[in-house]
C-alpha cells in the first residue's frame, strides 16, 4: 500500500474465472474507492484490465450489492425477502443444519461453489476444512477445466504445458477451440509480438469468432470432430515422413501402434467427417509439422463436448509426434492452473486428513438430477452454494430450477447480488468483492502469483467467504482452532513449505510486489527432454492404462452426435460484457451485449422462412427460449450460436441458453457436453405460450 496525501493507492488482482488474472491499483480516498485500473509495471496486465472490470468499481458499490442477510418471505424463486440479522440467519442454518445431521447424517447437506471467485482461499479453503470435518456431500467441481486436465493426463501424465509468455517465440500459433480476444485478452498482445517476428496464427473454431477474424487462417471445423482433424494430421505427418523419429523413440511408447492405427484416417475420410476440404488438412498438417516453433493452444471449447476428454488426449498425441516440445515456444500451452497449485502446500491449507472418509461426491453439472430425485441417491435436504450461480450456469435448467423450488429443500446463498439462485434461497447472505477482503491469486493462465490486499472495508454486513465458514464453525459448536484460523494465517500455510518455485516467495515480499513469477529458469522447457509424468517417463501414445480402464487405447473419434434431422448444433459461447453470468446485474454491460439473439446461416434461415431480425423460437425436448435472429456468416450451415452469460430476452426477461443444453457426460473427467446440444429453430409463439 502507498499513500499520497489522503489518498492510499492499494495493490489487488482480479478474482474472476479468467486465465488473465490482471493486477490493478485501486485509489481509496476516505475510505472510499475512487478508481481503479490495470497495474502499468505487470508484464501481462500491461496497465489494461477488461470490458467487465473497468466498470468494477460500479459493481462495488453497484445499489442492487446485496448489504445485509436476507430471508425469503415469498415463494420460492419470486425474489421476495426481508432483512434479518447474522444472528438470525446463522441460528436458523445451524437449527436445520444440526437437526439435517441428526436425522439423515451430514451427506444430506451439500456446499455447492465454483470459481465465481478463484482467489486461493476465497475459492477453498476453511470451507473445504469445515465441510470435510463434518461429512458434508462433497462436489466434484467439473464444469470446467477438468475434462481438459485429464485428457492431457492420459498422454502426458500431468497438465503441464509451457509457460504462456513464451508463445512470444511461437511461429504458429494454433488456437483450437479458444476465443483468445474475448476470454483471454491479455494474451493476445503476446501472440501479436510473435506476428511481429514472422509467426503466423490459425484459429480452428466452427464459428468466425472475433479471434478467428483476426487470424492469418481461420478452419471453419464442424463441431465436435477435431479428433478426426487430429487424427489425419497425423496420418499426414507419419506418411510424409514429417514426424520426429528421435524425440519419439527416446520419450514417448506405443509410435508403431499408433502410426498403424491413423492410416485409416485419410485427409479425405476426415474431410467428409470435419467439413473442411483434404486439402486444407494436408495443409495445415504440413504447416503444423513443418514449422519450428509451433504451438498448439486449446483451452475449453473443445471439452464442452461428449468426447471432450478424448479431444485433449488426442491433441497431445501431436506436438510428442513432431517433437515441438523441444523448442521454446513449441509444444502446447493450456491452464496453468495445477503447475501453480504444485508449488503450493495445499494439503496444508484444506487439511484433507481430518475429513471424514467415504462421503459421497456428487458432480456439479448433475444438480438438477440430484435435486430433482432423478437420481437414484440419497435425498440433498440442504444447499449453501457460493461462488457459482448453477441455476443460470448448468446443463438442463428446467431441472435445475424444478429442484430449488422444492419446499423441502433448505437453500442458503452467499453471494454479491442477488442472483437468479439467491431468488430460490431460504437464506440469503452478503458476500464482499474482492477490493474488501485479502487473497492470494494463483493464475491458470499466466505464471506470476499475486497478492490481493483489501482496498476498503467491507460494504455493509458483508462477509468474505472465509469469514462466513468462520462463524459457521462458531454457530455449530466447532473447539477446533484450525477452523479459525484468519486469513492471513490460511495464505502463509499455501505458501509453506519448500517448493523451489516458490523461492523468495512469501506473504511479505508480496506485499511488497505485489505479484511475483514464479521461480524457474527462464529458458524453462517442460518436455523438451522428455521427463513426462507417466510411470515411464515417456508420453503415451498408445496408452495401456487408458484400456485398462475400458477405454480405447489409442486416440480415436470418440462419441460425436449425429445431427437429428431437422435440427441444428447450438453452441453457447462466453460474451465480452459478461464473465459467465457474472455483471448481469450491470445495465451497463446489458445494454452492451444487447437483445438476447441466435446467429444462424443464410440457408438455413431460408429453409425455415426466417429474416433477419425477427424473434424466433429456439427449442427442444428440454426447453425453449426467444431470441432475435441475425442471419450470419460467422455460423457454418448446420450450426447456430448463441451467447452465454447474463442476457435477456426481446421482453427483458433472463433468458438463459442451458434451458437448452444437457447434462450429457464427456467421456471421462466428469464434464458436461453442453455443446452436443441439438435445436429447432422457428417463427412464432412458444409452445408453452
Ligand atoms: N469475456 C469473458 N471472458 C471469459 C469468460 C466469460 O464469460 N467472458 N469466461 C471465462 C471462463 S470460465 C473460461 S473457462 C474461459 C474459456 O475460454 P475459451 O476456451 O476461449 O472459451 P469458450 O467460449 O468456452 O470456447 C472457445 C471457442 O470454442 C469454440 N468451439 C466450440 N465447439 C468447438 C469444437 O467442436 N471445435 C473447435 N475447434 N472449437 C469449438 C467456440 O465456438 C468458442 O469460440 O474464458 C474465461 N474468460
Ligand atoms: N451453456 C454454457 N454453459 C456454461 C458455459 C458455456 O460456455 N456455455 N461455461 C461453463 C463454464 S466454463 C463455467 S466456469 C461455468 C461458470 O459457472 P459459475 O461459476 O456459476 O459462474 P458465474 O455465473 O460467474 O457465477 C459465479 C458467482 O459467484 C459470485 N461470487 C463472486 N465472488 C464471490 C465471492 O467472493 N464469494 C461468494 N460467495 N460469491 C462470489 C458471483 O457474484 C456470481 O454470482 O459455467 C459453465 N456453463
Ligand atoms: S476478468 Fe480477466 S481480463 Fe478482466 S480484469 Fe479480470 S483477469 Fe483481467
Ligand atoms: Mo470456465
Amino acid at each position: 500500500m502507498s499513500e499520497s496525501g489522503s489518498l492510499q493507492i492499494v495493490h489487488g488482482v482480479c478474482s474472476h474465472d479468467c486465465p488473465d488474472t490482471c493486477s490493478w491499483k485501486a485509489e481509496v480516498e476516505d475510505g472510499r474507492a475512487v478508481r481503479l485500473y490495470g497495474d502499468r509495471s505487470h508484464p501481462f496486465t500491461r496497465g489494461v484490465l477488461c470490458a467487465k472490470v473497468n466498470h468494477y468499481l460500479e459493481r462495488v458499490y453497484h445499489p442492487d450489492r446485496l448489504l445485509y442477510p436476507l430471508r425469503r418471505c415469498g415463494k420460492k424463486g419470486s425474489g421476495s425477502f426481508e432483512r434479518i440479522s447474522w444472528e438470525a440467519a446463522l441460528q436458523e442454518i445451524a437449527q436445520r443444519w444440526a437437526s439435517l445431521i441428526e436425522e439423515e447424517g451430514g451427506e444430506s447437506i451439500l456446499p455447492y461453489s465454483s470459481a465465481g471467485n478463484q482467489g486461493l482461499i476465497q475459492h477453498s479453503s476453511l470451507d473445504m476444512r469445515l465441510f470435510g470435518l463434518l461429512g458434508f456431500s462433497r462436489l466434484d467441481r467439473n464444469i470446467c477445466g477438468n475434462v481438459a486436465h485429464e485428457g492431457l493426463c492420459a498422454t502426458q501424465g500431468c497438465g503441464t504445458g509451457i509457460n504462456p509468455e513464451d508463445i512470444e517465440h511461437s511461429r504458429l500459433i494454433v488456437l483450437w477451440g479458444t476465443n483468445t480476444r474475448v476470454t483471454n485478452l491479455h494474451l493476445w498482445p503476446v501472440i501479436e509480438q510473435a506476428r511481429k517476428r514472422g509467426g503466423k496464427v490459425i484459429v480452428i473454431d466452427p464459428i468466425r469468432t472475433r479471434t478467428a477474424a483476426a487470424a492469418d487462417r481461420h478452419l471453419a471445423v464442424n463441431p465436435g470432430t477435431d479428433t478426426v482433424l487430429m487424427l489425419a494430421m497425423m496420418h499426414v505427418i507419419i506418411q510424409e515422413g514429417l514426424h520426429d523419429p528421435e524425440y519419439i523413440r527416446d520419450y514417448s511408447e506405443g509410435f508403431e501402434e499408433l502410426a498403424a492405427h491413423v492410416l485409416q484416417f485419410t485427409p479425405e475420410y476426415a474431410a467428409s467427417i470435419t467439413g473442411l476440404t483434404a486439402q486444407e488438412i494436408v495443409e495445415f498438417a504440413r504447416e503444423y509439422a513443418t514449422t519450428t516453433p509451433s504451438l498448439l493452444r486449446p483451452l475449453i471449447g473443445l471439452e464442452h463436448h461428449p468426447n471432450g476428454a478424448m479431444m485433449f488426449r488426442t491433441i497431445a498425441c501431436l506436438p510428442v509426434l513432431t517433437g515441438a516440445w523441444r523448442h521454446r515456444g513449441g509444444g502446447l500451452s493450456r491452464s496453468t492452473g495445477a503447475f501453480q497449485f504444485s508449488a503450493l502446500n495445499i494439503d496444508a491449507l484444506l487439511m484433507p486428513d481430518t475429513w471424514q472418509k467415504d462421503c459421497r461426491s456428487l458432480n456439479m453439472r448433475d444438480l438438477g438430477r440430484i435435486l430433482s430425485g432423478t437420481e437414484d441417491i440419497k435425498p440433498v435436504r440442504s444447499l449453501l452454494v457460493y461462488n457459482s450461480n448453477p441455476a443460470v450456469t448448468m446443463p438442463n435448467q428446467r431441472l435445475v430450477r424444478y429442484g430449488l423450488e422444492r419446499t423441502d429443500l433448505f437453500t442458503v446463498v452467499h453471494d454479491l447480488f442477488l442472483t437468479d439462485t439467491a431468488r430460490y434461497a431460504d437464506i440469503v447472505l452478503p458476500a464482499t468483492s474482492q477490493l474488501e477482503h485479502l487473497d492470494i491469486v494463483p493464475s491458470w493462465g499466466h505464471h506470476y502469483i499475486s497478492l490481493n490486499q483489501p482496498a476498503i472495508a467491507p460494504r455493509g454486513e458483508c462477509v468474505s467467504n472465509t469469514e462466513l465458514f468462520r462463524r459457521l464453525a462458531s454457530v455449530l459448536r466447532r473447539a477446533e482452532s484450525w477452523l479459525f484460523d484468519s486469513d492471513e494465517q490460511l495464505l502463509r500455510a499455501a505458501l509453506s513449505g519448500d517448493h523451489p518455485m516458490l523461492k523468495g516467495i512469501t506473504l511479505e515480499s508480496l506485499r511488497e510486489h505485489g505479484s511475483q513469477h514464479l521461480h524457474h529458469e527462464a529458458e524453462w522447457l517442460p518436455f523438451a527432454a522428455g521427463g513426462f509424468s507417466t510411470p515411464s517417463g515417456r508420453a503415451r501414445l498408445s496408452s495401456p492404462a487408458l484400456a485398462e480402464s475400458g477405454l480405447p487405447a489409442l486416440p480415436v473419434p470418440g462419441c460425436i452426435p449425429a445431427r437429428p434431422a431437422g435440427q441444428l448444433q447450438l453452441i453457447t459461447g462466453k460474451t465480452l460484457h459478461f464473465l459467465n453470468s457474472s455483471y448481469s446485474h450491470h445495465e451497463r454491460h446489458q445494454n452492451r451485449e444487447g437483445t438476447l439473439w441466435i446467429e444462424i446461416h443464410a440457408s438455413d434461415a431460408a429453409n425455415r422462412g426466417l429474416a433477419d431480425g425477427e424473434v424466433v423460437v429456439v427449442s427442444n425436448e428440454q426447453g425453449e427460449i426467444c431470441a432475435l435472429c441475425q442471419v450470419s456468416d460467422r455460423v457454418r450451415p448446420g450450426v447456430v450460436w448463441m451467447p452465454f452469460g447474463g442476457l435477456r430476452d426481446a421482453l427483458g426477461a433472463p433468458a438463459h441458453v442451458n434451458l437448452l443444453t444437457p447434462e450429457a457426460p464427456t467421456d471421462w473427467g466428469g464434464g458436461s457436453g453442453f455443446y452436443g446440444c441439438f435445436v429447432d429453430v422457428f417463427q412464432g409463439k412458444m409452445r408453452e405460450g
